[in-house]
């Protein structure tokens, strides 16, 4: 393909630009152009030097993803980076934007790198289930050392110019045109007659490696222990291994062929999925381009709780001012107080710098009154999740703010329909739903009123991404998507405990399918009293969970819950104080406990979602399925690498999900387990959720 790869002569420099917007993705167009490129170059006796650079917002950004469901092309990557790695006069690569997984390897193959200040340079792979293959896990520790080398591929974490600069990972940082400053750093290592060395003959900072192989299983043991359940980061170590003992040529055979394996595989496609189902729910049918997004300059937080503080938290992250208001000072100062002790315990773990930490807190006023949100562009509520407080306050915003301010709910199940019309303006409302605790989870989900101006809800997209969240369009209903799926979830672990499990038999078929925590722990751990009061609020009843609060048994707070926590520990230990509890509920309704398996168990528990999820695409809560996974992976803890439960759903077949949630409302005579007309739809048809979604594109 013609363009997309230019090959121009500055005097005696070849200039070798990549141009395939949006991201300069490594396409086979894209390879064949730089073996053609760097080829012609190498062997024309008149250019004394190469510069490599991209065009547009950024350097290569890595291989084309959309690439890895097809067969292999030939020229491999591989192909490409040896072929730069072996020519004889000085090569340069001169970055800008995010040179990342692939591009950062193209850079490895040649002499020298330069970066453009802001640059963030890194081999993402393993986020996408993959290793670096095209030579990253050799080269990188090579250039850096096993320690920072290690940590970048198995974090998968970018690291600034500044920090790449100091690890010797390029030669210098630059501001200006790269092709231009290439061309001049091109002609200084000419002129300086500098020594030229390909990185994959580096040997220095490995060398005291090998004499010592113990420090590297030190090294990489953390990183490890973090992998539970996925492929990529065992594979990855297994690849940096090979830098201790293996010729690095064959070390680059081994690590493709990992690569290529972990790219077939089910975690991979699965992780792809996420990848791109994040990028798809940034987009909204329907809603126009000339939609922009209204300035936000300044923000308000009403409530300084947990939520209302991390909350504002966000917005001081991303440099916008924001205004916490409380209705009383005392609990504004503890509000403030508790987000000062969370940056300084940032600091302290050496996660921030002390004077980001003073940036951020000059950045957030307190204020006792509402009025104090009068010039903000945006308000977001986080008051106690009762409808008449809130209604209360927002009718009080109404009168406050000016006609462009936007009004947003933090509510996690109320009706944002309701909320929207106690003001006098309800286009101006939107929900936006974080996830506890705020400044950590990535999950927003973006609620969109019955009346919410698409300009709204553009300006809470566009809110939501600039404070690092992803969000997600969701409509109105109790719950909205990811609640409503959980309900469905809690209702059945309750269940199983009074057919035959216990809390640890739940939690365990959980943690073993993926979850970082299973809904006994979890409970325990948000505490037992919240879910309690709005059950009592609803005339709603858990018969275990009830009967632990009504012993006073809140979860971790209490030290007792679900499980029994010894002072000082958060890990959950089985108590036969509970489980008697369980055994004399069942038995006073009446229930012959069974064993369950953990087979049986987590069907019961993740395909009752699926099925929940099903009806939200009916009733158009969801947009699209992706983003029901995106919801799950970012704000539940559904193991990325089963893709989220609409994913997981195609995969294990949705005719067995049917048939299985029949037996299922056969069983316990719960009309929900009837599988969902959408379900039973593409059950019959062969269809799939994600085939919903490449029709709708
Ligand atoms: C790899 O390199 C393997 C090698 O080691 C070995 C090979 C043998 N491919 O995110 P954005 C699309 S693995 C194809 O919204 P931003 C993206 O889908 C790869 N498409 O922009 C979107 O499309 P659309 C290692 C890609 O500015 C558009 O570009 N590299 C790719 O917020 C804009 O993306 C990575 O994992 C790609 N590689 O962020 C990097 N990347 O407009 C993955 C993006 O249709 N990419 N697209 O929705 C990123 O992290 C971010 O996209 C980036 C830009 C930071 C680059």
């Amino acid at each position: 393909m013609p363009g997309v790869v230019a090959l121009r002569r500055d005097g005696e420099v070849a200039v070798i630009t990549v141009d395939n917007p949006p991201v300069n993705a490594l396409s086979q167009a894209v390879r064949t152009g730089l073996v053609d490129a760097f080829s012609q170059a190498r062997d024309d006796k008149t250019v004394k030097a190469i510069v490599l650079t991209a065009a547009g917002r950024t350097f290569i950004a890595g291989a084309d993803i959309t690439e890895f469901d097809k067969a292999p092309t030939s020229p491999t990557l591989v192909d490409v980076i040896a072929l730069i790695d072996a020519i004889e006069k000085p090569t340069i690569a001169a970055v800008h934007g995010t040179p990342l997984g692939g591009g950062l390897e193209v850079t490895l193959g040649c002499h020298f790198r330069i970066a453009a200040a802001g640059t963030r340079l890194g081999l993402p792979e393993i986020k996408l289930g993959l290793i670096p293959g095209a030579g990253g896990t050799q080269r990188l520790p090579r250039l850096v050392g096993m320690e920072k080398g290690a940590a970048m591929i198995l974090s998968g974490d970018p690291i600034p110019a500044s920090e790449a600069l100091a690890l010797g990972l390029i030669d210098e940082i630059f501001e200006g045109d790269p092709a231009a400053v290439g061309i001049a750093f091109a002609r200084k290592v000419l002129a300086e007659k500098r020594a030229i060395l390909p990185v994959s003959r580096r040997d220095d900072k490995i060398a005291p490696l090998r004499a010592d192989p113990v420090k590297f299983d030190a090294i990489v043991a953390a990183h490890a222990k973090r992998a539970r359940g996925l492929h990529a980061p065992t594979a990855a170590i297994e690849a940096l291994r090979m830098n201790l003992d293996v010729p690095i040529a064959q070390a680059i055979e081994r690590e493709r062929a990992k690569f290529m394996e972990l790219r077939g595989g089910e975690q991979s496609k699965a992780q792809r999925h996420i990848f791109f189902a994040e990028r798809e729910a940034a987009k909204i049918p329907g809603l126009s381009k000339d939609v922009k997004p209204r300035e936000i300059r300044r923000a308000a937080v009403i409530g300084a709780g947990t939520m209302g503080g991390g909350i504002a938290m966000c917005f001081a992250n991303a440099g916008i001012p924001v205004t916490v208001i409380e209705t009383k000072d005392e609990a504004l100062k503890r509000g403030l107080g508790l987000v000062e002790k969370n940056y300084r315990a940032s600091a302290a773990r050496g996660a921030m710098a002390n004077e980001d930490v003073d940036r951020r807190l000059g950045l957030m006023t307190g204020a006792v009154g509402l009025d104090a949100a009068k010039d903000a562009d945006i308000v977001v509520e986080a008051v106690f999740e009762e409808m008449d407080i809130k209604r209360d306050v927002f009718g009080k915003l109404d009168a406050l703010t000016g006609p462009d301010t936007v009004l947003a709910t933090n509510t996690s199940y109320l009706d944002v329909n309701a909320i929207a019309h106690t003001t006098t303006r309800p286009s101006s409302v939107v929900g936006m739903h974080f996830f506890s605790p705020a400044n950590v989870m990535k999950l927003l989900e973006i609620v969109r009123g019955a009346d919410t101006a698409p300009e709204v809800l553009a300006t809470a997209m566009a809110v939501g991404r600039k404070i690092g969240k992803v969000p997600v369009v969701v409509g109105v209903c109790h719950g909205f998507v990811g609640n409503r799926m959980l309900r469905a979830r809690s209702i059945e672990a309750e269940r199983l405990l009074l057919e035959g499990a216990l809390p640890q038999d739940v939690d365990g078929a959980l943690t073993e399918f993926g979850f970082p925590m299973g809904p006994f722990a979890m409970s325990d751990l948000a505490g037992l009293d919240v879910s309690w009061r709005m059950r009592k609020a609803q005339g709603a009843r858990a018969e275990i969970a009830d009967q632990l609060c009504e012993m006073g048994r809140f979860g971790q707070k209490t030290s007792k819950g679900f499980y029994l926590y010894e002072a000082g520990s958060r890990a959950p230990r089985p108590d036969p104080e509970v489980e008697a509890l369980i055994v004399a509920t069942s038995q006073r309704l009446g229930i012959t406990r069974t064993p369950l398996d953990r087979k049986t168990i987590t069907e019961r528990l993740i395909f009752p979602m699926i099925n929940e999820g099903a009806r939200i695409l009916e009733e158009g809560i969801a947009q699209r399925p992706g983003d029901i996974d995106v919801i799950w992976v970012y704000g539940y803890g559904f193991p990325i690498w089963r893709g989220g439960p609409m994913f997981y759903a195609d995969s294990v077949g949705l005719p067995y999900i049917r048939d299985r949630l029949i037996a299922f409302a056969k069983l316990t005579g719960d009309k929900r387990h009837e599988p969902a007309a959408l379900l039973s739809r593409l059950a019959k048809e062969g269809g799939t959720f994600g085939g919903l979604t490449a029709k709708a594109a």
